[in-house]
């Protein structure tokens, strides 16, 4: 006799779904079971938000959704960070959750949370499964994490409703409304291709809704036509970022200031799937931008009057000429100065300047590398200056940019490319929040070189309390000895200063498929030179 969590396990399965992350309570255990039973892996995590992250970034480099799974009460509620994360960020991610039967008395609330409450505004599909839907809600939940843009979809299954035997299949008919216009690829390129006829200072801005599927069509267009080009975060690497026509990263990392005044010295920017989820000023409201976005941004908004376009298809179009006209290197000035700025020297004794830092581990890293970082001042730096090479090779947490991502994401990357070297860039503080996940990485055998940088403060924090100038006030933590940390999860750690030093133990660590922890001292104050 099959049962409703039986039928869940059996969707996911047959929708290829091979691994589910997450961290169990009483009530899930029948689902893990059945999960068990189709040959569908259960990644046992050390936090439920590390496990969502980690199934985000698995299921967006799979090109699935991921699956989370956790227990009701406190374990749902610790999926709000992945949840929203998927939401903002445009990660498919299905979480499931256990929740108390509907058979229980109205005064039992013991554990009880209105989840569906909760998840409904940052999820594209909220639902409870039972005994008579449980193929059709699964699938549909399935569906609308990968319907663009994409996103999460939250479940719940009771421990009761778990064991019931199947019911008859009801339906409630398709998840998504297709309710965008689109338009002509080839009526759009004929407009934007007069306009780059009379612009000086074109700009082509790539953003978090461009699918790396379209890194190729892209290359092509802005090497036939030798176009300046810039990226957001989120799609770091779907150009090569050492090419001479790359500017930098927009969107709130090191250099913004000139990175804005890049993008307002243009005449003419194209926003390429550019989403201002990730923007954390307002020029993307205030610049005339030309939109090309093929799906609806992460909130489900898009600006007015901008028909959605298919990507491939306006780029084929547009490669199919030359440029119409040639434009030298209106951005040549920009470049030259972003570049001198990783060439400062450190402001404190005792710490690695962090342009050595990035220096040494791109030397040290083959290019297809994937990067992850956490969030602060370290992921700005990153963010610009991570020369990144390839599509899908850089995950960071930006439209949330929740703390706690680097590490759990380096889990889902690794898993989803054993083959690849995988590098977590995270703060001291964020390390601290989930460092334990280490151990996770290693049972798993999912090895990856975590870099610590360590400045024994929440430094992008405590740079803004300075801004301000307010008072210095509890910004700064004790040290925690980062290296016992990595051994005591049976991790190898390492703390230098010497940046060789640095590359030859990365090296090593790639060379031998192992994990290991670096731990940098860095002073705060120098990320300042870099903004
Ligand atoms: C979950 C979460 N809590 C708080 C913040 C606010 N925040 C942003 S950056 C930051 C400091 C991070 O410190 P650390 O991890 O040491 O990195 P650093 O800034 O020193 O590079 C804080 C507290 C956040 N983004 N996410």
């Amino acid at each position: 006799m099959s049962t409703t969590a039986a039928a869940v396990a059996q969707v996911l399965a047959e929708a290829g779904i091979g691994r589910v992350f997450g961290l169990p309570g009483g009530e899930v255990l029948v689902l893990i079971d059945e999960l068990r039973k189709v040959g569908v892996d259960f990644v046992l995590m050390r936090h439920e938000a590390n496990a969502g992250i980690a199934a985000a970034v698995y299921g967006k480099l799979k090109r699935q959704p991921g699956v989370v799974i956790a227990t009701l009460g406190p374990g749902a509620a610790n999926l709000m960070l992945p949840i929203a994360s998927a939401y903002l960020d445009q990660e498919p991610l299905l979480a499931i959750t256990a929740q108390l039967p509907d058979e229980l008395p109205a005064s039992h609330t013991h554990q009880l949370l209105p989840l569906h409450d909760c998840y409904r505004p940052v999820c594209r599909m909220v639902d409870k499964i039972t005994q008579s839907d449980a193929h059709d809600i699964v699938g549909r939940a399935l569906a609308a994490c990968m319907t663009r843009p994409y996103g999460a979809s939250y479940l719940t299954l009771s421990a009761r409703e778990a064991v019931k035997p199947l019911a008859p299949p009801g339906s409630k008919g398709p998840a998504g409304d297709t309710t965008a216009t689109f338009a002509s690829p080839a009526t759009r390129a004929a407009d934007l291709r007069s306009r780059f006829a009379s612009a000086e200072r074109p700009l082509v801005l790539v953003g978090l809704g461009m699918d790396s599927q379209n890194a190729a069509a892209l290359r092509r267009w802005i090497t036939d036509w030798n176009l300046p080009v810039a990226v957001t975060p989120k799609v770091k690497g779907i150009v090569d970022e050492t090419a001479p026509n790359f500017l930098g990263v927009i969107s709130g990392m090191a250099a913004d200031g000139l990175m804005v005044d890049a993008l307002k010295s243009a005449d003419l920017l194209i926003g390429f799937g550019l989403d201002p989820v990730e923007i954390d000023k307002t020029w993307h409201a205030e610049l005339d931008i030309q939109w090309a976005l093929e799906a609806p941004n992460a909130t489900g908004l898009s600006p007015a009057n901008s028909p959605l376009v298919n990507h491939r298809m306006l780029l084929d179009a547009l490669v199919e000429s030359p440029a119409p006209r040639s434009w030298a290197t209106p951005f040549a000035s920009f470049q030259q100065q972003r570049a001198d700025l990783l060439k400062g020297t450190s402001g404190a004794p005792d710490t690695m300047w962090p342009g050595d830092l990035i220096r040494a581990l791109a030397d040290a890293v083959p290019a297809e590398t994937i990067v992850t970082t956490d969030v602060g001042s370290h992921k700005y730096l990153f963010g610009q200056f991570w020369p990144s090479r390839h599509p899908d090779t850089f995950w960071m947490s930006n439209g949330l940019s929740g703390m706690a991502y680097g590490l759990s994401a380096a889990i889902g990357a690794k898993l989803a490319h054993p083959d690849r070297t995988v590098l977590a860039a995270v703060g001291d503080g964020g390390f601290s929040m989930n460092a334990q996940e280490l151990e996770t990485a290693e049972r798993i055998g999912a090895p990856f070189i975590t870099v610590v940088l360590e400045d024994q403060s929440y430094s992008l924090i405590k740079l803004a309390q300075e801004n301000r100038k307010l008072e210095p006030y509890r910004m700064d933590f004790g040290p925690i000895d980062n290296v016992k940390m990595a051994e005591a999860c049976g991790v190898k750690g390492i703390r230098t200063l010497n940046a060789d030093e640095l590359a030859s133990a990365v090296r090593d660590a790639v060379k031998r498929k192992t994990s290991l922890v670096a731990a940098i001292p860095i002073h705060y104050a120098d990320y300042r030179k870099l903004f």
